[in-house]
């Protein structure tokens, strides 16, 4: 692949701030382990992207006009000024450098009554975080809308007439739903792009999501919405995977987005073949849905050798999932979400985009 030149070329969108975000740790089960979302992710798939012959695009600000279609003010303020906050208040100088939930406000906890803002910001943190998993620390905002505008500049090149664009967005975004943070995500660069897509004038946008976990944020986002389709192939959160609560085959859609949902979820353990007929069975919906442009949600932690998940898809698999979804022939806007095994992953991305890139009539 060194040196080469790919048939259709692809511009890699980044923002130089992705890889000041460094949550340090997760917290699992009370466990505080390295984490495995981190910025070395970011240079291995644009090592991978560049050494394949795609160009890169540096990503351009936007305002916040379709950030704030998808996510709630709140979220975005407490977002925006949250590590400032947490280091003014002098919990650094305790030794908790990074912002993790504490008590978590759960609707038997408010009792039915109305919601109060806590005076004390470790205590407002849980109004957001719905998980102890995605902490914030120094860099984490600027990575996060950062991540925003390189979503944005490949809807932009899409929009102008770019058949394919990919944005590499850390940290990664389908877990955030509209008013929370989870899953190391914080806010939700696939819906973001969905919604600039529509727009920039398409009627009806279809998001594919192939990374390994359902992406409950976005799901959630468009649930009631029969505009923007969500399709996602992920493990079995009733096998035991995170997200757990969301993810199941019955979740359809409601009221006007009914029917504008679809899920399937694999068995821990799947392989190429299962997956792949999953992915098919997206592409339909997609067709069904009568989409005139595509965001892939596309996380590579479906591959064998990924610590995040059981799935067992290959390379090879990988690139036929690609090549599954170019056959829609629409104009299509990849957002990188997870996928940690930092040995493989850029030949993951590599090959999903070697798949997108090859048209049917191109
Ligand atoms: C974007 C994305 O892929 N988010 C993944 C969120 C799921 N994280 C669940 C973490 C579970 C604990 N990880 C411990 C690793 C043990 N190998
Ligand atoms: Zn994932």
């Amino acid at each position: 692949m060194l040196g080469t030149v790919p048939s259709v070329l692809c511009p890699v969108v980044l923002h130089p701030d992705s890889v000041r975000h460094d949550p340090a740790a997760e917290i699992w089960i009370g466990l505080r382990t390295p984490g495995t979302e981190t910025a070395e992710r970011v240079t291995r798939i644009a090592e991978s992207l560049a050494d394949a012959g795609h160009p890169t695009v540096p990503a351009r600000a936007h305002d916040d006009t379709i950030l704030r279609e998808v996510h709630s003010p709140e979220l975005l303020d407490h977002l925006a000024t949250l590590w400032q906050r947490w280091d003014d208040a002098g919990y650094p100088a305790l030794g908790a450098d990074r912002v993790v939930p504490y008590m978590f406000a759960t609707d038997e906890v408010r009792h039915g009554l109305p919601p109060r803002v806590p005076s004390a910001l470790h205590a407002q943190v849980s109004q957001y975080a719905y998980d102890t998993m995605t902490l914030v620390g120094p860099g984490s905002w600027e990575a996060i809308r950062g991540s925003i505008d390189a979503a944005l500049t490949a809807v932009d090149l899409v929009v102008a007439g770019v058949p394919l664009a990919y944005a590499l967005t850390r940290p990664p975004g389908h877990h955030a739903t509209r008013a929370a943070y989870g899953g190391s995500c914080y806010l939700n660069n696939a819906a973001v792009a969905a919604a600039a897509l529509r727009a920039g004038g398409h009627e009806r946008v279809a998001i594919v999501d192939i990374d390994a976990h359902h992406g409950n944020g976005t799901q959630a986002i468009f649930y009631d919405r029969g505009d923007v389709l969500y399709a996602s192939v992920h493990v079995d959160p009733g096998a035991g995977w995170f997200p757990h609560h969301i993810g199941f085959a019955d979740e359809t859609g409601r009221g006007a987005g009914a029917g504008a949902n679809r899920n399937v979820p694999l068995a821990p353990g799947s392989d190429d073949d299962t997956w792949l007929a999953g992915v098919d069975q997206l592409a339909a919906t997609s067709a069904a849905h009568g989409a005139s442009a595509l965001v892939v949600s596309l996380g590579v932690d479906a591959a064998a050798d990924d610590p995040e998940s059981p799935l067992q898809v290959t390379t090879s698999g990988y690139q036929r999932a690609g090549q599954l979804l170019a056959g829609l022939d629409l104009p299509t806007v990849a957002v990188q979400e997870g996928g940690y095994h930092l040995p493989t992953l850029g030949r993951l991305v590599a090959a999903t985009l070697d798949g997108l890139a090859r048209r049917p009539n191109g």
